[in-house]
């Protein structure tokens, strides 16, 4: 087998042929760097004194979200804070774990991208030792803005230019996409170094697997109810053929597996969460993880509209998620556009 190239050799061909500049370069290096520190803290495990719950002794710490946060929440946001503070290529950041955003401070250069990002995604799975990972998402920082408010990132996902996610699992994985394919990286944890290991990852257009939390399924629209009970009837029901379940409650987890194999994930709407317009959010989770799924050939979809095309309106926003196989998000779509 051939030696397979690094990140930093990757993305040096990708700016050869002109699909980056060196700033966004530099931005893709530094976040994988605060991930492989990540990568490090989390696989320590107890052993690092990092589990459990942040805040003080009885007084859980709660964050924007409303959310306990865990400690690896914490630290893993103070990582990519203080990775992409000094590095000259970012205006701006915006983190899941923090209520506003934060221009680059004062006596570093502001570069002309911003970045957001999900420190940890799945915490909730750390302390039962289930991989969870970091998403994050790259936007251009509006002309003539030198200091990004919260305003500045509200840029619908086709203006990324960037996402990725890095999976803490088995093996160390980024996955990554700059606008030309999806691709993954495994971390040679001797080397300390991303190596390619699939290039162009492609979604198989058809399934018949999904992922969805069905201890939901009371609380969401009829159409979402229409839909899994047609998957659920199987070979004998209008789909005609058995479909498998899996729910590792675990996005980057469960949106791996669908890159590497197909499928459909699915966060819908339920009467739980409409109030708050779904349970996932658009910025840090939605958008990302569409623009890889559609870069491997796949779709995203909030059930009515391309994920992509939402222009958001408040910088934590939620909405209802369909991703992954195109055929298969396409008849989901279906249902709920019949259906209004
Ligand atoms: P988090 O950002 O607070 O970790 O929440 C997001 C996670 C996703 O990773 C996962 O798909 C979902 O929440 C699981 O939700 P549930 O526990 O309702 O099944
Ligand atoms: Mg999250």
């Amino acid at each position: 087998m051939s030696q397979p190239i690094s990140l930093t050799r990757y993305l040096i061909e990708e700016e050869r042929h002109g699909h980056i500049n060196p700033e966004l370069r530099l931005l893709v290096e530094v976040v994988a760097r605060a991930c492989k520190r990540i990568s490090i803290a989390v696989g320590k495990g107890a052993l690092g004194g990092v589990l459990g719950d942040a805040g003080e002794a009885g007084q859980a710490s709660i964050n924007v979200q409303g959310e306990a946060q865990k400690k690896l929440d914490v630290l893993s946001n103070e990582i990519l804070l203080e990775a992409n503070a000094w590095g000259g290529h970012l205006a701006g950041l915006a983190s899941e774990e923090m209520t506003t955003s934060l221009p680059i401070p004062e006596p570093f250069p502001r570069g002309r991208y911003l970045l957001l990002f999900d420190p940890l995604d799945g915490s909730s799975n750390i302390d039962v030792n289930v991989s969870v990972g970091t998403i994050f998402s790259v936007l251009r920082c509006p002309d003539g803005v030198s200091e990004p408010r919260d305003e500045d990132f509200l840029q619908p996902g086709t203006a990324q230019v960037a996402a990725g996610y890095c999976i803490y699992g088995p093996s160390t994985m980024l996955v990554l996409t700059v606008g030309h394919g999806t691709h993954a990286f495994t971390l040679d944890r001797e080397v300390g170094s991303f190596m390619l290991t699939t290039r162009g990852m492609r979604i198989p257009e058809e399934t018949r697997e999904f992922a969805v939390n069905m201890s939901n399924q009371r609380f969401w629209e009829p159409p979402m109810q229409a839909y899994i009970a047609d998957l659920l009837a199987g070979k004998d029901g209008p789909r005609g053929k058995d479909f498998n379940m899996r729910w590792v409650a675990s996005m980057v987890a469960d949106v791996h597996r669908i890159l590497t194999r197909g499928g459909i994930f699915s966060y819908p709407l339920d009467s739980k969460c409409a109030a708050k317009g779904g349970k996932l959010r658009l910025m840090y989770e939605a958008n990302p993880m569409s623009l890889l799924v559609e870069q491997a050939g796949g779709a995203a979809s909030t059930g009515r509209q391309r994920m992509l095309e939402v222009v958001p309106t408040s910088l934590h926003q939620r909405v209802p998620v369909f991703l992954g196989s195109k055929a298969e998000v396409d008849i989901a779509v279906d249902y709920h556009l019949r259906h209004d």
